[in-house]
């Protein structure tokens, strides 16, 4: 199924120009680089890129911004990520369209995206009067040991064009209200959306009285990103994008012994048990495989069911993603928009045809759509191929609508093909039996950083601390005590008697 005609790019250009209006910004134009939308496929504006000087100008302004901000007390600093959250709020449509026009999402998810990123800075605001630190039981009379955080400094974040958005929230949000400064280098691919967030929170820094360089942006290229990540005046950098890119960036920030806060690749897989309610593992896998066009880091990619339910979950999923209606992000009907580039189209192409040299075979989609429309647009038919095991491609994260069916007999089998690749960041199982869900949760269950029962793999709360393992690089973000990632801890040893004790019984003088 297609949805409703394409608008035109002059109808998203001037979109695009009434929403960043609205909310403030006026397009600088440039002539560096351009930003373009997937629904057509075309350019909207030509923007300026950050120059080194630039970069070296934000490193200096934030890190003397920093020397404030880690004195206001959290719970004013909280206050700046309130009125965040009320701008977020008042121009949630605004940015969703931005976010529509650049990244594709359909309507109802670049929405969400917008309720993410008011979530977190909820979270936020309670946060900056919940940094605990704890009281430890001291071995020494008249002695107490404590832990106290502290800010950490300026915040590097480097996010993708999936998320462009949500992303930067969790970071700004919670490294905010823990007293840190952030620069933010986004995707080049979604220049505009950054441009909202950052003038929306230099209007609430304005508001509430706080530095205006709590925050930078600078946009541009990767040398941007490099000189982040190089830089000691950047404690954290916490980076979103392929695990390729996580390789780079993880051994420079090391090398300078900075931290980084890794959000990479997930090649995540659903196991769907004889016992699991099948109306509802048709929709969340449906949702999670073909939403947002196979283009989260949570997407889920493996499909790992029970050999006597497969042949009946197949061909549901099959009739499911016939009837997926693709195309105009915009068009309420619509629910797969288009990949963010022909290369991400050619990618998906790719790891079809290897998929079938290595023995697939596909059972639905895998077309490319609206391909009269727009030469340089995606639109890809999200594709279920079977599979009989893990092959290299399986085992590799492609960004787009792929899903990979496999079987399985028992669940020590199934929990095994579960973590047999690489990556560990979603996963989840469809039962209705206890022991197998508790199971799949326990430390011999899943490897992942998520692991959920009965829902997909994708769309987490922030409440929740957000990330996996192995080569999904280890961070964690947004909720939970996530914040402690942006904060150094301190541990005091206060002797409150007029005795000089040493520890371990020591005897000295
Ligand atoms: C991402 O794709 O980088 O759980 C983030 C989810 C979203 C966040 C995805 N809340 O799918």
């Amino acid at each position: 199924m297609t949805s409703t005609a394409l608008p035109t790019t002059e109808d998203l250009r001037t979109r695009a120009r009434t929403s960043l209006e609205r909310v403030g910004v006026t397009v600088p134009e440039g002539t560096d680089f351009r930003a373009r939308t997937p629904i057509t496929g075309e350019d909207l504006f030509g923007l300026e890129a950050a120059t080194a000087a630039d970069t070296e100008e934000a490193l200096t302004a934030t890190r003397a911004a920093f020397l404030t901000w880690r004195t206001t007390p959290a719970p004013r600093r909280g206050e700046l990520v309130r009125r965040l959250g009320e701008l977020l709020r008042d121009h949630k449509s605004d940015l969703a369209d931005l976010i529509t026009i650049e990244a594709g999402k359909i309507r109802s998810e670049a929405l969400g995206e917008v309720q993410e990123m008011i979530d977190i800075c909820d979270f936020a605001v309670g946060l900056s009067r919940q940094l605990y630190g704890r009281t430890i039981a001291s071995e020494r009379p008249g002695h107490r040991l404590a832990e106290t955080w502290h800010p950490l400094g300026v915040v590097g974040v480097i996010s993708a064009f999936n998320f462009p958005a949500a992303v930067w929230s969790w970071n700004t949000a919670v490294a905010l209200a823990c007293g840190d400064t952030v620069i933010w280098k986004p995707s080049e691919l979604t220049p505009l959306i950054s441009l909202a967030c950052d003038h929306l929170l230099a209007r609430a820094a304005e508001e509430v009285g706080a530095p205006r360089d709590v925050h930078r942006l600078l946009l541009g290229d990767r040398t941007i990103g490099e000189k982040l990540v190089d830089d000691p005046r950047v404690a954290l950098i916490s980076a979103t994008g392929s695990t390729r890119m996580g390789r780079e960036v993880g051994p420079r920030v090391a090398a300078r012994f900075g931290r980084s806060l890794l959000e990479l690749g997930g090649n995540n897989a659903a196991v769907v048990a004889p016992s699991a309610d099948l109306d509802l593992a048709v929709q969340a896998i449906v949702f999670a495989a073909a939403g947002t066009a196979g283009q989260r880091c949570t997407t889920l990619r493996r499909l790992i069911v029970h050999r006597d339910i497969a042949d009946t979950l197949v061909a549901r999923l099959t009739a499911a993603y016939q009837k997926l209606p693709i195309g105009n992000p915009f068009d309420d009907a619509t629910l797969v928009g288009p990949l963010i580039s022909t290369k991400a189209l050619d990618g998906m192409q790719d790891a079809l045809t290897r998929a079938q040299g290595q023995g697939g075979k596909i059972l639905a989609g895998g077309g490319r759509r609206l391909a009269e429309a727009a030469a340089q647009a995606a639109y890809a038919e999200p594709v279920i191929v079977r599979v009989d095991k893990q092959s290299d491609v399986v085992r590799e994260e492609t960004f787009a609508p792929i899903l990979y069916v496999l079987t399985y007999d028992t669940l020590d089998e199934a929990i095994a093909l579960h973590n047999d690749v690489p990556q560990g960041l979603s996963s989840s199982i469809f039962t209705r039996d206890q022991q197998e869900a508790e199971l799949f949760l326990s430390a011999e269950g899943s490897d992942c950083g998520i692991a959920n029962v009965n829902i997909g793999t994708s769309g987490a709360e922030i409440g929740g601390a957000f990330g996996g393992e192995k080569e999904t690089g280890g961070g964690r973000e947004s909720g939970s005590d996530s914040w402690r990632a942006y904060m150094r801890p301190a541990t005091n040893t206060i002797n409150y008697s007029s005795r000089l004790a040493l520890a371990q019984n020591v005897s000295f003088l």
